[in-house]
């Protein structure tokens, strides 16, 4: 007979997008992964309480709070996890710390440096688990990436690219502000496409090929005044709309960098590159069970890009799910974060990437919309 697990009471906060994919993770992890845990979505919070009450009904939470902070004050809830726009995260992550809450926080982790370095602080002093969704991770095909660079396999590193492109703001008529479209909001995203797109670009890049020493960027604003979603009336755009970004790595290799709401036809298109002395591998989320790898130790005449299906059993996460040839897909990332969130809470090694190493994202994110405003190098240090 299958072991008792302990349940980990889950406190959500949201209800948008995030909320779903996030949702959907701590109800499926159970089913396929052999942790000590078991999620129990135990109660969602939001404002508007009929919302609140139908997502509670799809998603299977058993209660609902209309202010986050009684969500936070619950004893019954062992884990918070923060699926609101960005400039509600530093202050819901500090009262669920000081809670002793484990937090986890869509990314990016914060609008700034300055409010992720209040949150690092809090979630350290508590002594509490923590973890940044950026989810491109917990897919195989990067992870495998992850693991044969780690491994030396590729020799000197000499370039990352990475590119996360959509189109979803061309129209004027996009507002500022609203649901979804408080990505467009400066104030409540902190930085446009920096911090929502290439943010993800960031972290995999970091994460698989080490720190970023000093960057310069390129920063626009296409369409400079947007309604309000709430006063009507136009306003001002703050935010980054594309940005492209050259850097150096604390390895020595070079990074490029591109992302936009602009490139008319792509929806989310994340690619990746990185390119070594010995093979290179290339990753795009629109193939997301698929890696092309170039092995230069392969003799001339064979040699040449070959084309992984990531699905065997021993690829990463892999020999969970289905049969070797059998595809999985972008929900999947979100459930290996929550498989490995959970391994870590028994095996003592907190899974990555932590608020510690999400705010390295946001400090490179802060250095990219400073060099945009001052046409300069910054050093991200
Ligand atoms: C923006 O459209 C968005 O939903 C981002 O907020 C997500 O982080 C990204 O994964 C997909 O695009």
């Amino acid at each position: 007979m299958a072991k008792a697990k302990k349940p980990l009471n889950i406190g959500m906060i949201g209800y948008g997008f995030m909320g779903r994919a996030h949702s959907n993770a701590w109800r499926k992890v159970g089913n396929f992964f052999d942790l000590e845990y078991q999620p129990v979505l135990k109660a969602v919070a939001a404002r508007n309480q009929g919302k609140a009450a139908d997502f509670a009904a799809r998603w299977g939470y058993e209660s609902i709070e209309s202010d986050w902070r009684d969500l936070v004050a619950r004893d019954d809830i062992d884990a918070i996890d923060i699926c609101v726009p960005n400039d509600l995260h530093m202050e819901i992550a500090i009262a669920a710390a000081k809670a002793g809450k484990m937090v986890l926080c869509e990314k990016p982790i914060a609008r700034t440096t300055k409010e992720g370095e209040k949150m690092v602080a809090a979630v350290e002093k508590a002594g509490v688990p923590n973890l940044v969704w950026y989810n491109y991770r917990w897919i195989p095909a990067v992870a495998l990436i992850k693991q044969i660079v780690a491994s030396g396999r590729l020799g000197k590193i000499f370039h990352y690219r990475a590119n996360f492109l959509q189109d979803w703001t061309i129209s004027p008529d996009v507002p500022r502000g609203g649901a979804g479209t408080w990505r467009l909001d400066v104030e409540a995203a902190g930085s446009g496409v920096t911090g929502d797109l290439l943010a993800h670009c960031i972290d995999t890049a970091m994460w698989i090929n080490g720190g970023i020493s000093d960057l310069s960027a390129m920063t626009e604003t296409f369409v400079k005044k947007r309604k309000n979603a709430e006063t009507g009336k136009m306003q001002d755009v703050g935010i980054d709309d594309a940005a492209a970004v050259m850097c150096h790595f604390e390895n020595g290799s070079l990074g490029l960098f591109e992302s936009t709401r602009y490139a008319r036809g792509h929806k989310a298109l994340y690619t990746l590159e990185i390119n070594g002395e010995k093979g290179s591998f290339m990753w795009n989320l629109h193939d997301l069970n698929r890696v092309s790898w170039f092995d230069h130790s392969i003799e001339g005449q064979l040699r040449g890009w070959s084309s992984i299906l990531v699905t065997d059993g021993e690829h990463p996460y892999l020999g969970k799910w289905w049969v070797p040839g059998l595809t999985i897909g972008y929900e999947h990332s979100f459930v290996h974060a929550v498989a490995d969130f959970i391994e870590g809470l028994t095996s003592g090694t907190p899974a990555a990437p932590t608020f510690r190493d999400a705010l390295e994202t946001t400090r490179v994110c802060d250095a990219i919309i400073k060099s945009g405003r001052t046409r300069k190098w910054v050093d991200v240090r």
